[in-house]
């Protein structure tokens, strides 16, 4: 067993789990800790710079940024993305889209309409919009197209990932036939459903209580780094 996957039960992690479910490839799982703080730690950050989950390690090789290991195990393994450049660079346009789009406004919708101890209506009302627009986007593509690039591909898992906590977000998904259809179609799929079981079979309830702890302890250190060098 030469692949090491570290991770903890959110969307970002969760896209490497279905991606390595769905291609076959054997793995050990390193559950990251993220409301002990797990993810700041000299060992991570030595394999992840970023300081946060996931991050991969294969042979001795460390990989961070859940749409670079995608990318990775995907010509690693010749599965999930096509190999003529066209079909490639529409894969990594919507893979680029999630990275870029999808996963940093409905991460911040998070933080502003759940965990930010201040309620600031602007910015919930922002990043929920931006959120709705963006899924938007992605139902106009899936409504005549099965999946995002071609064949269900890298893009499908990291946008679905995400798609899939939308509630959680509070960005509204009715009046969106084709972007449910595509979430419904791939929550069918039993490597999928394997890999959002990564670390361990995690209610939806505890995956919002680690990122609200890690979010409410980090908050608690800003604060802390504030009052000292005041
Ligand atoms: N762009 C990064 C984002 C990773 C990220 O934000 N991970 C979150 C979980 S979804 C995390 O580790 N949060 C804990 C923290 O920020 O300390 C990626 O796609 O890998």
């Amino acid at each position: 067993m030469t692949i090491t996957l570290y991770t903890a039960a959110t969307p970002n992690g969760y896209k490497v789990s279905v991606a390595l479910e769905e291609m076959g490839l054997a793995y050990d799982v390193h559950r990251i800790d993220l409301a002990k703080g797990e993810q700041k730690s000299p060992e991570f950050l030595a394999i992840c710079p970023n300081g946060r989950v996931p991050a991969l390690v294969d042979d001795g090789f460390a990989i961070f940024e859940s749409g670079a290991i995608l990318v990775y195990l995907a010509e690693k393994t010749g599965l999930l993305m096509p190999q003529d450049v066209q079909g490639r660079s529409r894969v990594m346009q919507w893979l680029m889209f999630q990275m870029g789009g999808i996963g940093p406004m409905m991460g911040q919708a998070n933080v502003f309409y759940r965990y930010f101890p201040e309620k600031i209506p602007a910015a919930i009302a922002r990043y929920q919009g931006e959120g709705r627009r963006l899924f938007a986007v992605l139902d106009r593509q899936l409504a005549n197209n099965e999946f995002l690039a071609g064949d269900y591909s890298i893009a499908d898992i990291a946008n679905w990932c995400w798609v899939r906590t939308a509630k959680w977000s509070g960005i509204e998904t009715d009046g969106l036939p084709h972007l449910l259809r595509w979430k419904a179609a791939i929550a069918e799929r039993p490597a999928a459903q394997r890999g959002i079981a990564v670390p361990e079979a995690t209610k939806v309830r505890s995956e919002d209580d680690q990122e609200a702890r890690a979010f409410a302890s980090r908050a608690r250190t800003m604060i802390e780094m504030g009052k000292r060098e005041a």
